[in-house]
């Protein structure tokens, strides 16, 4: 394989990446990553965790955001917005959540293929975490990449509420001169910081209930200091529950490195519609000092500036390394039968009595879905079925049935005039096809399906469990929109 070079517009070489382009990348410059003090203006704090145990304790606390005449009740992992945990690949994880919360919670590491009794779903994977009980999450991830973690009951409210973190395994070498966190995330405000209703009949019948506030990492359009005529790694993470973004920059060239943490031929990034659970990382060709790149939304007729890069300090010096990191997932074969998923609305009224017992990972049955993890209100439906289903006295079949090692191709057909970024748990899929937004062939464990569109996905079941598939407007995930697929 040949080495890895972030690819930029002609533009790009034109206005003076050539100097970078043209000399051997680049850069033995560690990336900066904090682990005391008060993080830098702008980001995230972050701390390594790597084959070092760490509790992460779910509580409420408040915070001023946006300007806010009150404090918000935040509810969050510890006592700042988004933790960030870094590890190295190979590195193992050991996290403990405690909840201090008034409600059970659980983690859910998404789209780290972890096995499936750490995969966080209450009734599905694991019994809920109670107040005042614990849980240990110990896994490997098995890849690189820039992912994140968030509850996975009452999820409209408790990610409504800022209840997230990122998670990010490193690929190895240092060859950016800055690695930046960018956490895209709304809130639902009152003008006395008090939340607003995080589900409404509206929003969830709709396109989701938007915020009243857009942050980046908890700020209003902060401006975030990078080394100037410099290679950064931004790695933008829609935490939104509802809002889509069609993320670009202005001011400096980018190129996309990665899809949802997965490696791809870089190519120059023009704009990317990033919906709720997706991620994209990009690499950004810094200004001369004093410059600054604005990272902007253009979804909307009026571009909204979400944050500023202020190109300030000495130009890094640069050394030569590369690194060769594209991670191999299993191909999958694409000779067999292609299975369609409509994504449909639902009327359905649904009844949880009465559901039958599972069997958890762990072999610990449980005997019912709580109010906490099921509404009795459903609006939408994966193919035809919303959660759990309708006049069944048992939990509902899985969706798919599929056998270890199976190539499962699947047509995403979206027969609503809304937007869905769907989701699958456990595994990691290919792009293959998509009937309106053009997208490179791409790997990536959330896709946005548009209106009306058909989008061909296809992978390989190769870890055994219970896997949710759902969408995550997460007020159309909490109103029916999910299912399960099961891997033997
Ligand atoms: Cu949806």
């Amino acid at each position: 394989m040949p080495p890895f070079r972030p690819a930029f517009t002609r533009r790009a070489i034109l206005a003076g990446g050539a100097a970078i382009l043209a000399a051997p990348l680049v850069g033995c410059s560690q990336s900066t990553v904090p682990v005391a003090g008060a993080p830098p203006a702008g980001r995230l704090r972050e701390t390594r965790i790597g084959g070092q145990a760490i509790t992460l304790t779910a509580q409420e606390h408040p915070l001023t955001l946006g300007g806010r005449s009150g404090a918000t009740p935040t509810w969050l992992y510890g006592e700042e917005l988004f933790p960030v945990l870094r590890l190295k690949r190979d590195e193992s994880l050991e996290v403990t959540l405690q909840n201090q919360l008034s409600e059970h919670t659980s983690i859910h590491w998404h789209g780290v293929r972890v096995p499936n009794a750490m995969d966080g779903v209450p009734y599905v994977t694991q019994m809920p975490v109670k107040p005042g009980e614990n849980f240990t999450y110990r896994f490997t991830p098995p890849g690189s990449g820039t992912y994140f973690f968030h509850p996975h009951c009452n999820t409209s409210v408790q990610l409504g509420r800022g209840l997230s973190g990122v998670l990010i395994v490193e690929d190895g070498d240092p060859q950016y001169d800055d690695d930046v966190v960018v956490v895209l995330k709304d809130w639902r405000l009152a003008e006395d910081g008090s939340f607003l209703p995080f589900l409404t009949a509206e929003g969830a019948g709709r396109s989701g209930t938007y915020g009243t506030l857009r942050t980046v990492n908890g700020m209003v359009a902060p401006e975030i200091v990078v080394p100037p005529e410099a290679l950064v790694r931004l790695r933008l993470l829609n935490l939104d529950s509802t809002r889509v973004g069609d993320i670009g920059f202005q001011g400096a060239d980018a190129s996309l490195l990665a899809v949802d943490g997965n490696l791809l031929a870089p190519q120059p990034l023009e704009n990317w519609r990033l919906g709720p659970g997706m991620r994209i990382d990009v690499a950004v060709l810094t200004p001369a000092a004093g410059g600054r790149v604005s990272l902007v939304d253009f979804f909307a007729a009026e571009p909204v500036i979400l944050a500023t890069f202020v190109a300030a300090g000495a130009p890094p010096r640069r050394e030569v390394t590369e690194f060769e990191d594209r991670i191999a997932f299993s191909e999958p074969d694409l000779s067999g039968e292609l299975r369609q998923l409509r994504l449909s609305a639902s009327a359905v009224p649904t009844d949880y009595a009465g559901l039958a017992p599972i069997v958890l990972p762990d072999g610990s049955t449980i005997d019912l879905l709580d109010s906490l993890c099921s509404t009795s209100r459903t609006m939408w439906a994966i193919d035809g079925k919303p959660w759990p289903q309708n006049g069944h006295e048992h939990l509902p079949p899985p969706l798919l049935d599929l056998k270890r090692g199976q190539s499962v191709q699947i047509e995403l057909v979206n027969t609503t005039p809304h937007l869905h970024p769907m989701h699958l748990h456990g595994h990691i899929f290919k792009v293959l096809s998509s009937s309106k937004l053009q997208r490179p062939l791409h790997w990536a464990d959330t896709v946005l399906v548009m209106p009306e569109e058909r989008v061909q996905i296809a992978f390989v079941a190769d870890n055994p469990g219970n896997w949710m598939i759902h969408c995550h407007i997460i007020e159309h995930q909490d109103t029916g929109m999910m299912a399960w697929f099961r891997v033997t």
